[in-house]
């Protein structure tokens, strides 16, 4: 026995060895019973660091002890190879970003292989690769076709002096990173994925996981967030009608029409059409508007924030009492949630609560908590009495408990058209377009005459040029002619390329599938599962379908 452990002379003669025998490399055919060791691909950031070494650690042991038992294991590893990082590195240091991304690649590589991991290198691939994002391009097209996929315009961070669209993690305290300038929001047309079709699926799907911890199934249902509620119309008054020279209604979405006798305001989004009419013709609110529309787009930072607002000046009537409420234009008010306007309860809000206390609007109680401690109606409140409880102050809706009352009260919203019942979720349709240069192009042709033209399937993949640098200011694509030059499949004119790539996580949702059918010349297959399992892939090698989670045969095409 050697008294010393010697890594390198060990250790190399045993990869060697693995090496010429393809120890790992997955045989589709072979017998036992097919384990799938699927850990997340990695980001190839430069160097591997003791995160990964953990994650790819733990899937070896998995991976070897399965062998063990005589399974037959495939164990995969590729690269989620497109994204923001390689495109400021490449303006750091003037090299193009598929060189940065290629040269990590090969000393991540080097890494992983001198741990020893039992990996299939076969099967390798890397996202950045024409050969791997021609079916990100088949597959938005199949979706374009079934109208899954959908453009229209969408909101991002502009920033006015490079004239360039910023991610969220370019934006720093409201100003562009590389500028300095106050961002912008803008509205430009976007790709969508149409991903809130499938809300109820998602939510139901929770149910059937096993394994995961409920805190986790929570995350996501909350993420769908799925929440009953009723669309309520408060009828214009007379100064809204006289501005807008029609008749009309504001419609609000909530969750909890059981308030609806302790409205004292009603308020909208900066960018609701009722804002922008009211601060059309009001000096100070049109510079608020403007405030609201600079900051943040996400939904966190709006969370936080202190709430701000301003007077419209406009009224509407309550539906059901008909008392004149005051419209408010209010910065906590999201115009992509619901209808983009609340009616504010601030004695059962917290929100509207601490929006009321600041601008001194007045407080209704219409729940009774069941200790009477929130229900004084004179200041100084308190908090929000949030909970359900039992109606008071809400004429004949009187002492009902909130479920019946939410009931009662939609009835008789519904008898005059002015409310209906339905389900909100929070989850939004997925924007896909990222006007960033290091990212799988959107195959689509824009054409003066054809309008927007999806690229025949013939003409994939749309290869994305790997000799730009960013330099910051705009998406490279933009400028380079070589690129954006075409002609439109329709007509046969001159015509120009879409320039949005497409977000990274488009890569990263199907990879999976790429490995456990790992010929990327063909596209890969799902059928429906025989074998009580979600997914299936045919096997290029013997034509026979196998469920990926398990990699249990189950049949033949
Ligand atoms: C009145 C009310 C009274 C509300 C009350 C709550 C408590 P979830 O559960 O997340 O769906 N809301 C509706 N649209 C909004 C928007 N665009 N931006 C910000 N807030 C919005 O939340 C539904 C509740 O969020 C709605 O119910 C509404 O406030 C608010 F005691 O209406 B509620
Ligand atoms: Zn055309």
């Amino acid at each position: 026995m050697q008294e010393r452990y010697d890594p390198v002379a060990i250790e190399q003669a045993a990869q060697s060895d693995w090496e010429a025998q393809q120890a790992h490399v997955a045989d589709e055919s072979a017998p036992g019973e097919k384990f799938y060791c699927l850990s997340m691909f990695p980001y190839p950031s430069g160097r591997l660091h003791m995160g990964h070494v953990r994650n790819y650690t733990i899937g070896d042991v998995l991976s070897r002890f399965m062998r063990m038992q005589g399974r037959n294991v495939l164990q995969p590893m590729g690269w989620d190879a497109f994204g923001l990082p390689a495109e400021n590195a490449a303006m750091a240091n003037g090299v193009p970003p598929a060189r940065w991304t290629r040269d990590n690649i090969a000393y991540m590589k080097g890494q992983l292989k001198s741990l020893g991991l039992s990996i299939d290198w076969s099967r390798e691939l890397a996202t950045c690769d024409p050969e791997y994002y021609r079916w990100n391009q088949w597959l938005f097209l199949r979706m374009l076709e079934k109208g899954i996929a959908y453009r229209r315009t969408g909101v991002v961070n502009w920033d006015p002096v490079d004239q360039t669209v910023l991610a969220n993690e370019q934006v720093i305290d409201g100003r562009g990173w590389r500028t300095g300038a106050l961002v912008e929001k803008r509205e430009i047309p976007m790709y969508y994925l149409r991903i809130t079709a499938y809300a109820d699926a998602l939510r139901d799907a929770l149910d059937t996981l096993q394994g995961w911890p409920e805190r986790v199934r929570a995350m996501q249902a909350n993420w769908i967030g799925r929440s009953e509620g009723v669309d309520i119309d408060f009828p214009w008054a007379d100064d809204t009608v006289a501005l807008l020279g029609k008749s009309g209604a504001l419609r609000v979405f909530t969750t909890r029409a059981d308030t609806l006798f302790g409205v004292t305001y009603v308020a909208v989004a900066a960018e609701h059409p009722l804002a922008l009419a009211a601060a059309a013709g009001n000096a100070a609110l049109a510079e608020f508007v403007d405030e609201c529309r600079r900051g943040s787009t996400m939904e966190a930072d709006l969370a936080t924030q202190e709430k701000k607002g301003m007077a419209t000046g406009l009224h509407v009537c309550h539906p059901l009492s008909g008392e004149q409420v005051p419209v408010y234009v209010a910065n906590y008010v999201l115009m992509g949630y619901g209808e983009g306007a609340v009616m504010a309860v601030p004695a059962h809000d917290e929100r509207d609560f601490e929006f009321a206390a600041k601008y001194s609007l007045p407080l209704r109680t219409v729940i009774a908590s069941p200790s009477g401690a929130y229900d004084q109606v004179q200041a100084p409140w308190i908090d929000a009495f949030g909970e359900h409880g039992t109606t008071v102050n809400s004429g004949q809706f009187n002492g009902l408990d909130s479920v019946a009352a939410v009931d009662a009260i939609a009835a008789a919203l519904a008898a005059k058209g002015l409310g209906d019942k339905r389900v909100q979720f929070r989850l939004r349709d997925w924007g896909i377009s990222r006007q960033r240069y290091w990212g799988c192009p959107i195959p689509i042709i824009h054409c003066a005459s054809c309008g927007d033209v999806p690229v025949p399937d013939e003409q994939l993949p749309v290869r994305l040029p790997e000799d730009l640098v960013p330099d910051g200011s705009g998406n490279p694509l933009a400028r380079s002619e070589a690129f954006l030059a075409c002609k439109c499949p329709r007509c046969g004119a001159d015509a120009r390329r879409e320039t949005d790539t497409m977000d990274t996580f488009v890569d990263s949702s199907w990879y999976f599938l790429r490995f456990a059918c790992a010929d990327q010349a063909r596209r890969w297959s799902m059928v429906a599962p025989t074998t009580g399992c979600r997914w299936i892939t045919t096997s290029v090698v013997s034509s026979t379908l196998f469920c990926i989670c398990c990699m249990r045969a189950s049949g033949r095409v």
